[in-house]
């Protein structure tokens, strides 16, 4: 039976990528922090099959110790603050967990290895914010970086120094570089959920308004358990590489609004929404669109659930989700 690491475990990505190496025959080991965390709860009920490890993305010897005691095949850094908005407030601790934090999970790997004929495989969570303020489009592997926010820079961090570990002590490391990934789990922070949530509570009658930023970022949105596959796929592979995961598509915040509130059968959006300059960021990203050519050819990956799918399973989610909690 295989064994998998997974830091960020209480996450979206976690969650689904839990899931799935499960069904597929894995033993699975979720890191966390803290003695009293929140998430724990909620992880035991969702995911009972998850053997919890402690650790913390900003103690290496943690890091170590971890490794040592579970033995993992795989190791798949997902940890990290991931709330782009917040990354400027919390710049250095995004730095650091979202930046080194990476070098600290190599470097765990690299000095723990694995037997020598089954070296631990390590993915590193790269992100489409590296590209920020793009260079061209669509963005493939071999587009320049620009980020816009101290999330994006720690993350370009992230993916060089695993490139950087691949190349210089020839680790099997893989940098994913996954474009925008929603669905039921993703946090009520992040503004698919946000709107869908929202509207939902807004159809109940629990909520009056949705209060967003700017609606006019483009985004190239797939459904996460689509993409954590795409993770697993990487790691199996002969060579580690880098890869883009996306749809290829892209749509503004504001054709996610109009979606939902049209799934929702409530017709114009506009008499629900108000903009608040406290949603826009410092700098914005303006448009992303990824182009998973190589994805695709390399790893016959292609996701399955489109734009539409992805808001409407959102929104009967977050419908019955609001229904159940008016009932309790
Ligand atoms: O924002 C705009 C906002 O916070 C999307 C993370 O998973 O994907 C995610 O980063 C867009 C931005 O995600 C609100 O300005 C408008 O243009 O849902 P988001 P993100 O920043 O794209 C990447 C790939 C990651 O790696 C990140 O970890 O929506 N927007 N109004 C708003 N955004 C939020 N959150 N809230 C609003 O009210």
């Amino acid at each position: 039976m295989p064994t998998a690491f997974i830091t960020g475990i209480t996450g979206q990505d976690g969650r689904h990528l839990a899931e799935f190496l499960h069904g597929r025959g894995y033993r699975v080991c979720g890191m966390m922090k803290g003695q009293h965390n929140p998430r724990a709860e909620m992880l035991r009920d969702e995911l009972p099959f998850v053997e919890v490890v402690p650790g913390d993305l900003n103690d290496l010897t943690s890091l170590v110790k971890a490794i040592e005691q579970v033995q993992p095949d795989e190791f798949y850094n997902l940890g990290a603050i991931s709330f782009v908005a917040m990354s400027f407030n919390q710049a250095e601790l995004t730095a650091n967990v979202t930046g080194l934090g990476v070098l600290r999970a190599l470097e765990a790997v690299r000095i723990v290895g694995g037997p020598q004929n089954n070296p631990i495989r390590f993915y590193q969570a790269s992100s489409s914010e590296m590209f920020g303020k793009v260079r061209e489009v669509p963005q493939n592997e071999l587009t320049p970086f620009h980020p816009r926010s101290p999330y994006g820079v720690a993350k370009v961090f992230g993916h060089h120094i695993t490139v950087n570990y691949r190349e210089s002590y020839g680790l099997y490391a893989c940098s994913g570089i996954l474009f925008n990934h929603e669905g039921p789990k993703r946090g009520l922070e992040f503004v698919t959920r946000k709107i869908t949530n929202t509207a939902a509570r807004i159809k109940l009658g629990v909520d009056r308004e949705l209060v967003l930023g700017n609606l006019d970022a483009k985004r190239d949105w797939g459904y996460a358990g689509d993409y954590v596959k795409a993770m697993w796929l990487m790691l199996q592979q002969d060579q580690p590489d880098d890869y883009v995961i996306a749809t290829g598509e892209t749509h503004s915040v504001e054709e996610f609004l109009e979606l939902t509130f049209e799934q929702l059968g409530m017709g114009d959006w506009r008499p629900y929404v108000r903009q608040d300059p406290k949603f826009f960021r410092p700098a914005e990203v303006d448009l992303l669109i990824g182009d998973p050519t190589k994805a695709r050819e390399q790893l016959g990956w292609r996701p399955e659930v489109g734009f539409r799918e992805l808001v409407a399973m959102m929104v009967e989610h977050d419908l019955a989700y609001e229904s159940a909690r008016l009932r309790r």
